[in-house]
């Protein structure tokens, strides 16, 4: 199995990449922001309990989080790989999805980190807010709350990888096409480098 993270602040295009990863690499996308605004959306108690959580910019409980992924991992047993998207974000969740892969005899394969600077991210996020409706997009001081978040939870996951020799950091600005190209590149040389090591 080729198990990929894509990691990186908000809004620094982990949702558009991924769509493209997907589409020409077979992986089963896993978003857990994708899967927490399903849940708000069918006014489920997850979803009533996350949004409290998001439209303030904070990360929802890491019980629940690890609970959905727990599920997505067994509705997708066959799946020749996953991509994780905006997922882990805290070092529990990360400690969490190891162990989930360990016992489907599986692991992480590559951590992709996309690096942009917070100022192009939080005009990104407006520009975003002015069209999808989404309640985390709209306020300047929530956005900068879930860059506050971002940098004491989720930045230290980069290193609990980087230990493990599995991150990759990417350059997040430029086209979304310049930026895939990169991202295919780095995904390519891994599959490659894994294929050899198995002749
Ligand atoms: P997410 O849904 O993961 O979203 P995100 O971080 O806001 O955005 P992403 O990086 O995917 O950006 P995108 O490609 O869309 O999280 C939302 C919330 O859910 C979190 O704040 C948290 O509360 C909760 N949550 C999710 N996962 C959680 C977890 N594991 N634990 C706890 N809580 C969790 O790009 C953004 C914009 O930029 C788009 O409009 C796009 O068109 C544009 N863009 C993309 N690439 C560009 C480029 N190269 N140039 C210019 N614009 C670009």
């Amino acid at each position: 199995m080729f198990n990929l993270i894509l990691f990186g602040p908000p809004g620094s295009g982990k949702g558009t990449q991924s769509e493209k990863i997907v589409e020409k690499f077979g992986l089963v996308h896993l978003s857990t922001g994708n899967l927490l605004r399903q849940e708000i959306a069918g006014k489920t108690p997850l979803g009533l309990e996350a949004k409290n959580f998001i439209d303030k910019g904070q990360l929802v409980p890491d019980e629940v989080v690890i609970g959905m992924i727990d599920s997505c991992l067994d509705k997708h047993s066959y799946a020749k790989g996953f991509l994780f998207d905006g997922f882990p974000r805290t070092i529990a969740q990360a400690e969490a999805l190891d162990k989930l892969l360990s016992y489907k005899k599986t692991a992480i394969s590559k951590v992709i980190a996309l690096d942009v600077l917070e100022e192009e991210l939080v005009a990104r996020l407006l520009k975003r807010g002015e069209t999808s409706g989404r309640s985390d997009d709209t306020d300047e001081a929530i956005i900068r709350k879930r860059f506050l978040v971002y940098k004491t939870e989720t930045e230290p996951v980069a290193g609990y990888y980087e230990a493990q020799g599995k991150l990759e950091v990417i350059k997040g600005i430029g086209t979304i096409e310049e930026i895939f190209e990169a991202v295919s590149n780095s995904i390519e040389s891994e599959i490659a480098a894994r294929q050899q090591s198995v002749s």
